[in-house]
């Protein structure tokens, strides 16, 4: 079932991929030019994910940011839509980062699902707090996440589950096409153009706009990937230069040059804002509202 067209193979995460029906979507593309799969609504059995991943014993962190005022504003309602939706019957542990731990909502999660709260420090900048999550991700992974989880995934607070988030998502490098870009062509794409950046992208560089709310694979993966978005990151400081989209800027530079072995179709993370698209069959993830003149200003 996992041929192309040409009947070249794709390049599998996983055995359970070779179930993946790649010919099932007419409508969209549903394999990159380096063979990974783009995961669509109906391209997938999702018994057969389920399945296989609990036999393997995958289990997966969730790692989320809720600093300052975006904690009231977002993260109970998350936690508890991701209850209802995230890696449903595999074990999870959620990795809250917040700077107001004892304001953490006490919610109720199944058995085999964990919440972590970890402390950290408010960073003044908005533009600090985004994307000095690379650092904390990293180091997380390194002293926590890899002991007693198999895959990690890494996710904006402000958003809301409202389908299917299951193993079918899983993969060693597991990058989201941003719903405002799928449908545009590169030279529209919001890459960082400025040639002082670490981020720099040549026009025609690049495969396509990746959206940094959601990404994800196995820990050493996104290990490497923290690890280098957050150096170029640091480079940029000392350089005095910042990146269009700060860290998001740095993640589409480094998958870039690392290709991502799974990529999201916008089903995983829709806006809602936008029109009516036929090719969206299902919202598993949506935006939730941006209240930027409450949340943005000190
Ligand atoms: C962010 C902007 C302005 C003021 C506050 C904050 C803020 C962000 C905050 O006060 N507290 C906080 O915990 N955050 C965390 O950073 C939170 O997890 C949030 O989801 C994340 C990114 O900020 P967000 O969601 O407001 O930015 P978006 O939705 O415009 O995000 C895209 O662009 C960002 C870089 O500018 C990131 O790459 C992000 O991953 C993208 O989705
Ligand atoms: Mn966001």
């Amino acid at each position: 079932k996992c041929q192309l067209k040409s009947g070249e193979m794709l390049a599998l995460d996983d055995r359970v991929d070779a179930s993946l029906n790649l010919l099932s979507r007419y409508d969209v593309s549903t394999c990159t030019t380096w063979k990974a799969p783009i995961i669509w609504e109906g391209m997938f059995d999702k018994d057969i994910y389920d399945k296989a991943h609990k036999k393997k014993g995958t289990s997966v962190a969730l790692t989320v940011f809720a600093v300052g005022r975006y904690l009231d504003a977002y993260l109970m309602t998350f936690l508890n839509s991701s209850e209802h939706h995230f890696m449903l019957g595999l074990p999870v542990t959620y990795y809250v980062f917040t700077d107001l731990p004892e304001k953490v909502p006490k919610i109720k999660l199944a058995p085999d699902r964990n919440l972590k709260v970890i402390k950290v420090e408010r960073h003044f900048r908005w533009q600090d707090i985004s994307m000095m999550r690379m650092k904390t991700v990293s180091d997380f992974i390194e002293s926590d996440i890899r002991h007693h989880c198999t895959h990690v995934f890494c996710f904006d607070v402000d958003q809301v589950f409202t389908g299917r988030f299951g193993p079918e998502a899983l993969g060693n490098l597991v990058a989201l096409l941003h719903a405002h870009y799928y449908h545009l062509p590169k030279k529209l794409f919001t890459y960082d153009h400025n040639p002082k950046s670490k981020a720099y992208m040549d026009a025609g560089e690049g495969d396509f706009y990746y959206h940094a709310a959601v990404f994800g694979g196995s820990c050493e993966s996104v290990k490497a990937l923290t690890d280098a978005c957050y150096q170029s990151i640091m480079e940029d400081k000392q350089n005095n230069v910042e990146a269009l989209w700060h860290d998001e800027s740095h993640l589409n530079k480094y998958l870039w040059l690392h290709k991502p072995s799974r990529v999201l179709s916008p089903e995983y993370c829709w806006d809602k804002s936008i029109s009516y698209r036929k090719d969206i069959r299902i919202s598993r993830l949506l935006w939730a509202p941006k209240y930027y003149d409450v949340l943005r200003t000190p």
